[in-house]
């Protein structure tokens, strides 16, 4: 290790003196003024990532759904993955180490992790459009360049595109290329493929209202447009040369406000969606004639999907294992839906895609979705191989609209606000402290029909969040504002009482 080279370069990215920052549920985020010391040693990290497992390792700075003002970084693993868990810790001592120990610490996690030094490094980084960074992508490669790494920087791309390009490295172009072109086509050519055999009520153009939260979607999307074919029309909103990146617009807002992001004029039946700052999530919804706003948000596409994939399943003669995967945030009717009508089995895990992934990996056919619109589908190779055959042998398909699906489940409301720190078991459904929390809130849950509620820490800002569902809107209203009074008295809360909703 070039002692040198760190000191100096570790100086001129200092630790603010008492910031102690966590990587989290995605990494570290954060008010991007204090993220510059974090990103410098993130890059250190991802040089010895890379030369522990002799791959390529991805470097995001996003802080996808969060405002503008905020940032943040998080590291891929060679297969596109998630950083592997073991080295959030080290994550976490790197970027809180004091600057005379960083060296130090470097070795320690050499040691543990069993890094030679000697390797190589490589690392792909990527950076989303907040105004902070492309300063930060730029201290990632002093991180980088310290431990005699190698890098590639693909500039401004999405948080998915990140993941694909090393996947695509580390899997020498089997996955595709690694390359933006390589992107569009393989998405492209699937998408057509998929299109071809849908029954589209005999429109010859297909239009698509796409919100993208003033964020790094539009532009990407607009480099995509000319690999879609004619008939497919986007149209695209809150591209971010107006107004500020996430503010009153993308997924976040679209769920939890359940209603269209400003800027977007919606007429009735017009396909819409939206995606967040970093486009990895997505989230659609249309109005009805009589102006009743529909969403579809993660908890339906995993429905939608699984419909789909089961009636594949059923015709593939082999028995292959299939099973859906959601955080307690799912909406309850969707995992009855599934359980219940579907016979799909249901898994629930921790919040965050990570949790979600490895479930999924389990099974043959593993659907994952968060509510808020993370997600997808992962194949076992052999079911992917039969399912692909099965396709292209299909050529009388069956209608699947979403009407009918949605038919089948009555959409109850979801309710989200803030509070305190809490500490959670059980996939994060129910609270182990303060005491007396949670039998609270089954007892207040008791009072309404078809209700869930729960409260768990956020793992990327400084709040607690609240959950509640139940059979009516009023209904879920009141008990998120009952639950949001318990965590007020029972765990500290700050200022005046929470106000009914
Ligand atoms: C992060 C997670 C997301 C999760 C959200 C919860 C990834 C890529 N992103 O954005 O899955 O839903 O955190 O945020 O894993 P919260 O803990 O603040 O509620
Ligand atoms: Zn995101």
């Amino acid at each position: 290790m070039d002692s040198e080279a760190l000191r100096k370069f570790s100086a001129l990215h200092p630790r603010p003196a008492g910031l102690t920052l966590h990587y989290g549920t995605a990494g570290f985020r954060s008010a991007a003024q204090h993220l510059d010391h974090v990103v410098f040693r993130m890059g250190l990290l991802a040089a010895l990532r890379s030369k522990a497992v002799t791959a390529t390792i991805g470097i995001m700075v996003t802080a996808s759904h969060n405002p503008e003002e905020d940032n943040g970084v998080k590291l891929v693993d060679p297969l596109g993955e998630m950083l592997h868990p073991s080295w959030e810790e080290y994550a976490t001592q790197l970027a809180n180490a004091e600057e005379q120990e960083l060296e130090k610490v470097i070795t320690e996690i050499c040691q543990k992790a069993a890094v030679n030094l000697h390797k190589d490094a490589s690392v792909f980084i990527g950076r989303d459009t907040r105004p902070s960074s492309k300063k930060l992508s730029q201290s990632v490669i002093d991180g980088i360049q310290v431990l005699g790494g190698q890098y590639h920087d693909y500039g401004l791309v999405t948080t998915p595109q990140l993941h694909y390009m090393v996947c695509c490295q580390n899997t020498q172009g089997q996955y595709g290329k690694a390359t933006l072109e390589g992107y569009y086509e393989k998405l492209s050519k699937a998408f057509m493929e998929l299109i071809k055999q849908s029954h589209c009520s005999g429109e010859f153009q297909r239009h698509l209202k796409i919100d993208c939260a003033n964020g790094i979607g539009a532009l990407k999307l607009s480099e995509m447009k000319p690999y879609f074919p004619q008939e497919v029309l986007f149209h695209i909103y809150n591209d971010g040369t107006k107004e500020k990146l996430n503010h009153l617009c993308g997924a976040d807002f679209v769920k939890v406000h359940q209603k269209p992001p400003g800027g977007l004029d919606m007429k009735p039946n017009e396909r819409c969606c939206s995606f967040d700052g970093d486009a990895d999530r997505i989230v659609y919804y249309y109005k009805d004639t009589a102006d009743h706003f529909h969403l579809i948000d993660g908890d339906k596409i995993a429905t939608l999907i699984s419909i789909f994939l089961k009636e594949l399943l059923a015709k593939v003669k082999q028995d292959f294992k299939m099973a859906v995967v959601q955080t307690a945030y799912a909406n309850g009717n969707s995992t009855r839906y599934l359980q219940e009508t579907l016979k799909v089995p249901v898994h629930c895990v921790k919040t965050g895609v990570k949790h979600l992934h490895h479930k999924a990996q389990e099974f043959d056919v593993g659907v994952y979705f968060e509510a808020n619109g993370h997600g997808t589908v992962l194949f076992s190779k052999a079911a992917e191989t039969k399912i692909r055959q099965l396709v292209k042998e299909e050529k009388d398909n069956e209608k699947r609209e979403a009407a009918k699906m949605l038919e089948n489940m009555i959409d109850l409301i979801n309710q989200v606000a803030d509070r305190r720190v809490i500490d959670t078991t059980d996939a994060e459904r129910r609270a182990l402290t303060p005491p007396g929390l949670q039998e609270k809130i089954d007892a207040l849950v008791h009072k309404y029909r078809l209700a869930r509620a729960f409260v768990r820490p956020s793992g990327t800002e400084d709040v607690v969040r609240i959950y509640a569902e139940a059979d009516t809107q009023e209904n879920a209203d009141a008990l998120a504002h009952e639950v949001s009074l318990a965590v007020f008295h029972l765990a500290g809360g700050k200022g005046a009482p929470p106000q009914p909703i």
